[in-house]
């Protein structure tokens, strides 16, 4: 199925103006992590990892002494400082905005905590179509401090570095919402999904145009790229992505993508998804660590040669980033290096058979809290090497 069969009607959330908005942003961005997105040469290659700011970082634990996660994320100088935090001591291609997927719901009025050492939960599950049709859509001057916050962020960033936005993908952010919380198995979302398809497509409806406005507000606040994390996607079979997941997802990517700016797709535990993945309109796939950068490829190429058969050769191969497993980290400096010479050797390895257009380094999910910072930089410098 193509991205094209995937399209809905998304009139009443489309970029009022996409090129005006793309005309404020930083005109003079010149970074490897756009050269690799765009099938160029990068002059290094490009790393950030996810999950970058937080607590592997003395410096974060600091500004967040007394200061809530989630009134953290509503404080703009805060949001800059954080962000920033791992790009200085890093010295990372790319920053990624200190926010989280639960963010804009919070602003439009959502009764949720971020609590600490858990996550995300919410006060009223919302399992009924009556709670569906009570769940606020966010307006634009809700997230006015993260329109400030970013402005910080882009007045300290180097022409070569860029800014990453993000929100969470529908099925993700829902889980949260009808599980009251983070779940290991998603039973309870997955259970409604199957029992009460019409309940679920309504929830995936209402979502859908908060996640595309939280992107929006994002990339007409000036950032470089967006990443739309579909973390608890794995869970899926390729088959209840389709249907319940993809078409949503699509419609997101189609309303961005007028802005020009790359799309990131990341999902864990997603090797049985990444060419469904690929096809909803990302330019960048994100691999976790349980598949091979160069079978991931091949699985993207693959995907694409089938939903395109008649496009050009560059529309069949996307950028992918990835893949080293955040549990390495904590295996000694040549374990490390072993595994990132791997790794960029089946990125390369792919980039030259046509089936990748770039490769951008990124973990496989996100830094542990326990990461020593120092493993982290050296992990950057070594990359930077390669
Ligand atoms: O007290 C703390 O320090 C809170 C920990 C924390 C942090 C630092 C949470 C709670 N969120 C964040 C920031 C965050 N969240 C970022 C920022 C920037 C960066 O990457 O450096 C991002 C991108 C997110 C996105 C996010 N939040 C995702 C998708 C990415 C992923 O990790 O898969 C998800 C699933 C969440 C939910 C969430 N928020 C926080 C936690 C601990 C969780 C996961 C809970 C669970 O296991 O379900």
């Amino acid at each position: 199925m193509s991205s094209v069969e995937y399209a809905l009607d998304s009139g009443a959330i489309f970029p009022r103006d996409a090129q005006a908005a793309a005309s404020h942003r930083r005109a003079s961005v010149d970074a490897p992590f756009l050269a690799a997105v765009r099938g160029e040469k990068p002059s290094r290659r490009p790393i950030w990892m996810m999950r970058q700011a937080g607590r592997s970082l003395p410096e974060y634990r600091a500004v967040r002494k007394d200061v809530g996660m989630l009134e953290a994320c509503f404080d703009a100088d805060l949001v800059a400082e954080i962000t920033m935090q791992p790009v200085r001591r890093h010295d990372a291609d790319a920053a990624i905005l200190f926010s989280d997927i639960v963010v804009p719901l919070k602003a439009a009025g959502v009764d949720l905590d971020i609590v600490p050492g858990r996550g995300p939960v919410v006060s009223n599950p919302i399992q009924t179509i009556d709670a569906v049709r009570g769940l606020p859509i966010v307006e634009r001057e809700q997230l006015d401090p993260i329109v400030q916050g970013i402005g910080g962020i882009l007045g300290e960033l180097r022409a070569d570095q860029v800014l990453i936005g993000f929100a969470g993908a529908p099925f993700t952010v829902a889980s949260y919402l009808v599980e009251g919380g983070p779940s290991k198995n998603h039973e309870v979302t997955k259970s409604l999904m199957y029992s009460h398809p019409d309940i679920w497509h309504a929830l995936m409806r209402q979502l859908t145009p908060t996640i595309v406005r939280f992107l929006q507000m994002q990339v007409e606040a000036g950032v470089d790229a967006i990443q739309l994390f579909d973390s608890w996607a794995g869970y899926l079979t390729a088959r209840d992505y389709r249907q319940f997941v993809a078409p949503y997802t699509a419609e997101i990517f189609q309303a961005i993508k007028p802005y020009g700016v790359p799309m990131i797709h990341f999902g864990v535990g997603t090797g049985e998804l990444l060419g469904e993945m690929a096809i909803v309109g990302p330019d960048v796939v994100g691999v976790d660590w349980r598949v091979p950068m160069d079978a991931a490829a091949a699985r993207v190429k693959a995907a694409l040669e089938h939903a395109h058969p008649t496009a050009k050769p560059e529309v069949k191969a996307k950028a992918l980033q990835g893949n080293l497993d955040p549990a390495v980290l904590f295996a000694g400096e040549d374990v490390v290096t072993e595994h990132i010479r791997r790794i960029n050797a089946e990125a390369d390895r792919a980039i030259e058979r046509g089936q990748a257009r770039g490769h951008i380094f990124n973990l496989g999910h996100g830094v542990l809290p326990n990461t020593d910072p120092d493993a982290i930089t050296r992990a950057f410098e070594e990359v930077h090497r390669s």
